[in-house]
């Protein structure tokens, strides 16, 4: 101990102590100017650090961890352009309500304030603010604590959502004594509290599904995200009710669950007469709740832990408004047996729905074209991961993730990871990397071929950590399709015959050129037993594509023809 006063500590090490006291154990990030030191120490101090080529992935990977674990993914970024970088995930982790958050370093506020030209000058907090659920500077390094706890409380309190958290230079490298520092830290106690609903709100959604004839569940990520898979599942088959997955919400039962009316979904969209909504938005996704898509008079429960998510876009009859597993359990406690019964019309009607487009489907998968188009490459996809219900499947792109999740059935909750609320690119390698880190399972990651260029070097990152990551990039020669041989570069053409497969071997990977439907099959089966990171390039039909994939009807068109 230093004989001149008493022990001191720095910003640096109780940043650590603060996420090391709340039960966080990993950070992604990208290391540089002021936050080196902080990366360095986190390793140092046995927290897994996990180093990326750009922070955009690095926050999804931080975001999907929030998503799989209940508790704040964190991102690490330097100053300014890679705060921005990192940006992108912060605010798509936001709109999926994802709890993460992302930690920045930044310049020294005196210059930047004044606008005097600081290195990586920027006002991060303010400019985090529009796309976070909560931005917080800390400026003295006995508030580090606090700070730490307000963002973990903001992350994953009620609808849980992305945090920014500014740590000045000056802050990280000031000293405190050892004993106000140790004061200054802040364990948090319950950072998602139980949020009950009201008794009345469960009664009125009980007599509502109660007086329907022609009722219908949709589950949504937010489902997934309570991890009240027993009780949800108990809820559904009880009620007999017919329930639809929203994407990230497939495998909370399992695809072939004789209620899943997945198979009838326009039909039970138009249909349906009360329509019971858990952790799903009446967002675009399910065509505002509106017409054409619905009926006029369809009555709506809605389950959700956001008041204000109530009423958005169709009157909601019985909103029951708390945590959806606190939710789901009062629902289940106050069930009585025969209260709610379907009509045998209404499940006659969607099971001879399911099975006609059951066969219709059947057809396409077992087609055989050469070269591959999307339901037949992954109908060998599918029959690969037909007995490894374990493996994430990760998912992005137009045509490969409308098909994609269509065509691969999901067995086990929160197993399916895609481009959700908005649709994004880029979220593939990073989600990949948080969900193969944070469950130690393998993981399948289905991309279009432009998809997987927006996260694409990331490749070197899962061949340093040894991760068992399979990459399927479905080559059909650009963003939605190729262009034709012999043209100049549309906007939506890449290089024809692209070799995908040779990138990963810079990296110690392994690659495979795949042109029909048994060698993919094969190679997928080979790469996920071997449990290393490998690239299969899959190649498909370059007029297979439609552009912008399923949701054509969203892509506004010239009015006059040029
Ligand atoms: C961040 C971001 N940039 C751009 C887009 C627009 N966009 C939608 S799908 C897509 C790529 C589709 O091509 P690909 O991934 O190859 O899928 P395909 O339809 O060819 O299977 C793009 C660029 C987006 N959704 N997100
Ligand atoms: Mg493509």
């Amino acid at each position: 101990m230093d004989m001149d006063g008493p022990a001191m500590t720095d910003g640096f090490h109780l940043v650590v102590d603060a996420l090391k006291l709340n039960g966080i154990d990993t950070i992604y990030g990208v290391a540089g100017i002021p936050i080196t030191d902080l990366a360095r120490l986190a390793q140092a101090e046995g927290l897994r650090y996990l180093g990326f080529r750009h922070e955009q992935s690095a926050g999804n990977a931080a975001a999907i961890t929030g998503y799989l674990t209940q508790k704040p993914g964190i991102c690490l970024t330097v100053s300014a352009p890679g705060f921005l970088n990192g940006m992108v995930a912060l605010a798509n982790a936001t709109t999926n309500c994802f709890p993460m958050i992302l930690i920045s370093g930044s310049s020294d506020r005196s210059i930047v304030d004044l606008e005097q030209g600081d290195y990586e000058e920027l006002d991060q907090m303010n400019a985090a603010k529009p796309f976070a659920k909560a931005a917080f500077r800390v400026n003295k390094p006995e508030d580090i604590g606090v700070g730490v706890a307000r963002a973990i409380h903001a992350a994953v309190s009620g609808r849980p959502g992305g945090v920014y958290l500014d740590l000045t230079a000056v802050t990280l490298s000031a000293t405190l004594d050892l004993d106000t520092a140790s004061k200054s830290l802040v364990k948090v106690a319950d950072p998602a509290p139980a949020q009950i609903p009201a008794p009345e709100s469960i009664k009125l959604a009980l007599d509502l599904l109660a007086s329907a004839q022609r009722p219908l569940i949709i589950l949504g990520k937010g489902a997934a995200y309570a991890q009240a898979d027993a009780d949800i599942r108990s809820f559904v088959e009880k009620t007999g009710i017919p329930y639809l997955p929203m994407s990230m919400a497939k495998g909370l039962l399992p695809d072939d669950h004789p209620q899943s009316a997945a198979a009838a979904r326009s039909l039970v969209l138009g249909k349906a007469d009360v329509v019971m909504l858990i952790g799903a938005r009446l967002n675009w996704l399910l065509a505002h709740g509106k017409r054409p898509s619905w009926s006029g008079t369809t009555k709506f429960v809605q389950v959700d832990i956001s008041p204000t998510e109530i009423d958005s876009n169709r009157p909601i009859v019985a909103p029951v408004v708390g945590d959806i597993k606190s939710a789901v359990a009062a629902l289940l406690a106050s069930l009585k047996p025969g209260l709610i019964q379907p009509s045998a019309a209404w499940l006659d009607a969607i099971a001879a729905n399911k099975h006609k487009n059951t066969e219709r489907m059947a057809v396409r998968l077992d087609a055989d074209p050469n070269p591959m188009n999307f339901s037949s490459a992954l109908s060998a996809v599918r029959e690969a991961l037909k007995d490894r219900p374990d493996v994430y499947v990760v998912n992005e792109g137009a045509n490969t993730l409308d098909f994609g999740r269509n065509i691969i059935d999901m067995f086990e909750p929160r197993k399916r990871l895609d481009s959700g609320t908005w649709g994004i690119m880029g979220i593939g390698m990073g989600y990949a990397i948080g969900a193969a880190v944070v469950s130690g399972k393998p993981v399948i990651a289905i991309e279009g071929d432009s998809a997987f260029g927006f996260s694409g070097m990331e490749i070197e990152t899962i061949c340093r950590y040894r991760l068992p990551i399979v990459i399927l990039v479905f080559n059909n020669g650009g963003i939605y399709h190729g262009d034709p041989v012999g043209t100049a570069p549309s906007p939506t053409g890449f290089v024809h015959d692209a070799r995908y497969d040779t990138l990963i071997g810079a990296f110690g990977g392994v690659g495979y050129h795949v042109t029909d439907k048994s060698s993919l099959s094969k190679a997928v089966t080979d790469a996920l037993r071997a449990g290393k990171p490998a690239l299969i390039n899959v190649v498909i039909d370059p007029t297979a594509g439609t552009e912008s994939g399923h949701i054509q009807n969203l892509n506004p068109k010239m009015a006059l023809a040029k």
